[in-house]
């Protein structure tokens, strides 16, 4: 028999107890209003899954008034929705307080915990290298459908489903593929990682490599992936079979702040992973070449993979120090140079700073408007030059810079601010989404990218029409209708006409094999 559900006397009190957040009376059970409108996303134990982590550890940088705004408001550019027509004001004093409190026990994952939760598929090892279906491997499409949790994969050529399985809950991010296309891995918001054999159609094996991770990386000659989680701020480093080889504090060298990870990205042609950090103003690069060379000059330490492997406990870092945190960031093609957003300026004004990594300074900073979504940022050549275009998660624009000046270029009017922009090397136009609009979230508009102006826009009214994915000769451009009842709409990339509709659950992301082993410059890596 089921019991009836009693309120939470702890909790109750400790609403009451709670100063500079309003006088809650006694009558709200804070325990419960948690589990019914923000456990779903944020984890009954509140170590985050869909929605971030909310225990006291990673909500220092957030104060109490902000998060009673963020629950009344909800959050641009999250899935996080406003609760303020739902819940009273006294309501929302308890659940911003209650979010404050250690969880008892308190979270956590350690090493031990990575490896305890490690999984293997029987028989999944030395499967035969061909597909098992008949279609072009290099022009598969692999669709992350969020709605329901699943990934289909699709025949770029014939626009037809090979097979579809069920994913882990809430994918994030990119899924990032081995070198010759025939592996997959997949990170999710809660830390699984899914390493997927497309050829064979089977999960090879998974890992929890953290409570909330951000993304993972592969290295470009497939034998490592690295993880980035915001709790435990903790990088974790896997061998191509998820086994945890090292994890690495993100903290500064004297262990006295650490941070939440951002975000790892493969820098291929340097062998090695760069890391943005969250609240340290750091920039971390870690060599996978065996044969760098070790660096010795004070701050810096060797950052040889063999070393870090080799001595535990060794850092193995190589740090470039900045005077603001890095957000979000793109490389340039020699990847020497970073781009990233700054948030974190005094007087509130994002700004976009250049860093470069072998001299390991920040050599430039530019203006810009909003808040540049750099890692979904596009380069295509433009007037003798290489630039970069990015939409913009705050304003209705498309920044766009020049790579050797490091200057904006043109600002892109569009109607309204977009998450993603993807072309391709065959196409004139780059594609973009104006996904976080009221308004426009239904419009892709189509930019040319010789005149560095909007040319057309694609509509499905009412709904929300977003990311794009070319295929692999650049004929077809690929657009999500983002809703649960959604679907993958594949347009004629010319003459931007419709070709063909499959119904999919909420596609929030798809990603051409080819486009991503090939680091194609219309899309993101
Ligand atoms: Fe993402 C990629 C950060 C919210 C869908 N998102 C990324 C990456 C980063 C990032 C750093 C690149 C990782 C990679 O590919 O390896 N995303 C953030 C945020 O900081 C932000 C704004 C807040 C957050 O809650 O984390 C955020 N992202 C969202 C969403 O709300 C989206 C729209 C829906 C969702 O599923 O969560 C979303 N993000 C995506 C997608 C990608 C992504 C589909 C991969 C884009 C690509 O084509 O490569």
């Amino acid at each position: 028999m089921k019991l009836p559900r009693l309120p939470n006397l702890f909790a109750l009190a400790c609403v009451a107890l709670l100063g500079g957040l309003g006088t809650p009376s006694l009558a709200v059970d804070a325990s419960a209003l948690f589990d019914q409108h923000c456990a779903a996303c944020h984890g009954a134990q509140r170590t985050g899954s869909m929605g971030p982590a909310l225990l006291p550890e990673s909500l220092e940088r957030l104060r109490p008034a902000e998060a009673k705004k963020v629950i009344t408001q909800g959050r641009t550019a999250t899935q996080m929705p406003a609760f303020g027509a739902t819940l009273s004001a006294e309501q929302i004093d308890a659940l911003a307080g209650w979010i404050y409190r250690p969880v008892s026990p308190s979270p956590t994952w350690a090493e031990a915990d990575i490896r305890a939760s490690r999984v293997e598929t029987p028989d999944a090892q030395g499967l035969p290298n061909k597909p098992v279906w008949r279609a072009d491997p290099m022009n598969l499409f692999v669709v992350v459908e969020g709605g329901d949790h699943h990934v289909s994969l699709l025949d770029g050529d014939r626009f037809e489903v090979i097979h579809r399985f069920a994913s882990r809950y809430a994918l994030h991010g990119g899924p990032k593929f081995t070198p010759d296309g025939r592996f997959v891995f997949f990170g999710s918001r809660d830390g699984w990682i899914t390493k997927y054999d497309l050829w064979n159609l089977t999960v090879v094996a998974e890992v929890r490599a953290g409570l909330n991770m951000r993304n993972v990386a592969v290295s470009g000659d497939g034998r490592w992936v690295m993880a980035a989680n915001y709790l435990p701020r903790k990088l974790a480093l896997f061998d191509a079979d998820l086994n945890l080889v090292k994890s690495f504090d993100a903290s500064t060298l004297d262990g006295k702040s650490a941070s939440r990870v951002s975000a790892v990205y493969d820098a291929a042609p340097r062998r090695s992973f760069v890391v943005a950090m969250k609240d340290i103003p750091e920039v971390w690069e870690i060599s996978y070449d065996p044969k760098a060379e070790p660096i010795h000059d004070g701050y810096v330490h060797d950052y040889k993979m063999g070393e870090a492997i080799a001595k535990p406990g060794y850092q193995g870092v190589r740090r470039t120090l900045l005077d603001e945190p890095l957000d979000d960031f793109f490389f340039d093609q020699s990847y020497r140079h970073v781009l990233g957003a700054t948030r974190a300026k005094s007087d509130g004004t994002p700004t976009a700073q250049v860093v470069n990594l072998d001299i390991r300074q920040k050599i430039a900073e530019l203006p810009i408007a909003g808040m540049p979504h750099l890692g979904s940022g596009i380069t295509f050549a433009w007037g003798g030059t290489t630039v970069l275009a990015s939409p913009n998660l705050k304003g209705g624009a498309i920044d766009v810079i020049d790579m050797k000046t490091w200057k904006p270029v043109k600002t892109i009017p569009t109607p309204g601010p977009g998450f993603f922009m993807r072309s391709h090397e065959n196409s004139r136009y780059a594609w973009t989404d104006s996904m976080m609009s009221p308004t426009a979230r239904d419009t892709l508009t189509l930019i040319d990218k010789t005149t560095l102006a909007p040319v057309a826009s694609v509509r499905e009214p009412g709904k929300t029409l977003a990311h794009i994915e070319f295929t692999k000769d650049g004929r077809y451009a690929l657009a999500s209708v983002w809703e649960l009842d959604g679907a993958l709409v594949v347009f004629d990339a010319v003459t931007f006409k419709e070709v063909k509709r499959l119904p999919m659950s909420k596609p929030v992301g798809k990603y051409n094999v080819w486009n991503k082993i090939s680091r194609s410059e219309g899309t993101s890596h």
